[in-house]
């Protein structure tokens, strides 16, 4: 049976009954204020949240906010609801976004990601294996002819994916329409002697109304992939891509960091990946378990599977497992996450030993053993380049980075 509102799930730390604090949040969020008001005498029920179920134990409260609330298709007066003026309340100390659960009637109207999982796959021409990405490194500061370089190499060493970095947009320094045909040009140039499609993730962030002004433009000079920093370019800007172009879209979280991190205060995770891949979002970043930035194997596998579980006849989104990942990384970010993830690594490529080509090499060597349920040691006695990222960086997490 459909339901005619949407949930949010809240954490809740204040010195109020939590099902007061469910309540004041509720109020504050739809028809109420601080004190009573005489405005009007009609029964605004259709438009007036209440509270949910509350759990004590996890100090959660749930709020029912009715469909009639929002106004169809537009994300930004949705988080103005379930994530607006309830975060700032003085009464309610800590509180934290946990989840949003979204009828069909309301997520039926955006587009959800055009490529999805197998898409992305079939564009790359690769069985169920690990994709492996790289971000082009220094993330700036290069030319369109360097950035190309790196390019060429991280290809040929066998990455399904080269991106631009998130600060990486059209600066003086590398402007886009020069940046993209050299890249595509060595791609191309791949393509030939290998057979490989290799995807380019030009980064198109800028805001909503510029964001689709670029799209045309890097499709114009050639690109096969765009990128986005979605919660800097905001969640419009990712939609209006999604309108705009027939590419593949990769999403970036910058900033994330700045609301999601705070266990009792701010936006889960959750929420963000449920709305990137409900506007479209081909991949993802969901954090990696073993990389360099704070994330948990608890924290990091709801999210894949918030991106790629049936959800209202929406593609998967394919999460990114990024962030300090090296070739000794493979194997127990698959063993936790499984085989439909991208493993990215910008410095745990472009830092090996032997260079960009072979520390491509090594990471899609690391891919290969584990495809094989072979270990990474085993596996690297007969492949060198393995060995050596091995012996550089280890097996798993490292203890400690930028310690080099
Ligand atoms: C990784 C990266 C990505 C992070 C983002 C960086 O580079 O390019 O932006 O992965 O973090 O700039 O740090 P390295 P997350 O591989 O050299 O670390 O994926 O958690 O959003
Ligand atoms: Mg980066």
């Amino acid at each position: 049976m459909e339901v005619d509102w949407i949930e949010a799930i809240y954490r809740i730390d204040s010195d109020m009954p939590l099902e007061k604090a469910a309540r004041i949040i509720a109020m504050e969020e739809s028809t109420g204020t601080w004190t009573e008001v005489r405005t009007t005498d009609r029964d605004l029920g259709f438009v007036t949240a209440t509270v949910g179920d509350i759990d004590e134990r996890a100090r959660t409260a749930s709020v029912i906010y009715p469909l009639d609330l929002f106004e169809p298709g537009n994300v930004p007066q949705l988080l103005s609801v379930v994530a607006g003026n309830l975060f700032g309340l003085e009464q309610i100390r800590k509180v934290r976004l946990e989840d949003v659960i979204m009828p069909h009637s309301y997520v039926r109207r955006f587009p959800g990601p055009r490529y999805g999982i197998e898409g992305m796959r079939h564009l790359v021409g690769s069985e169920r294996r690990p994709h492996v990405g790289t971000i082009v490194k220094p993330k700036v500061g290069l030319t369109p002819a360097e950035t190309a370089k790196v390019a060429f190499s991280a290809a040929l060493g066998g990455v399904d994916l080269i991106k631009d970095d998130e600060t990486l947009t059209d600066q003086a320094f590398c402007p886009m329409t020069e940046r993209i045909p050299e890249v595509m040009e060595v791609l191309d140039k791949v393509w030939e002697e290998t057979g490989r499609n290799v995807s380019y993730a030009v980064n198109v962030t800028a805001g909503p109304e510029e964001v689709a002004e670029r799209a045309d433009i890097a499709s114009k000079w050639g690109a096969n992939m765009l990128m986005i920093d979605v919660l800097t370019s905001g969640f419009t800007g990712l939609l209006e891509l999604r309108r705009e172009t027939s590419l593949p879209i990769h999403v970036h979280r910058a900033m994330h960091g700045a609301i999601t991190r705070d266990p009792d205060h701010g936006i889960s995770m959750k929420v963000i990946s449920r709305l990137v891949r409900m506007l479209g979002g081909d991949q993802f970043h969901v954090g990696a378990i073993t990389g360099k930035m704070d994330a948990t194997a608890e924290e990091v596998l709801p999210l894949d599977r918030i991106l790629t579980e049936k959800w209202h006849g929406l593609r998967p989104t394919f999460p990114v497992a990024s962030g300090g990942l090296h070739p000794g990384c493979v194997a127990d970010e698959v063993r936790h996450r499984g085989m439909d993830i991208i493993m990215q690594a910008g410095g745990g490529i472009h830092g090996h030993p032997a260079g960009t080509r072979r520390g491509a090499m090594a990471m899609r060597q690391a891919v290969e053993a584990v495809t094989q349920g072979r270990t990474l040691e085993e596996f690297a006695v007969e492949h060198e380049e393995l060995r050596q990222a091995l012996e550089k960086w280890g097996v798993g997490k490292k203890e400690e980075y930028y310690a080099e």
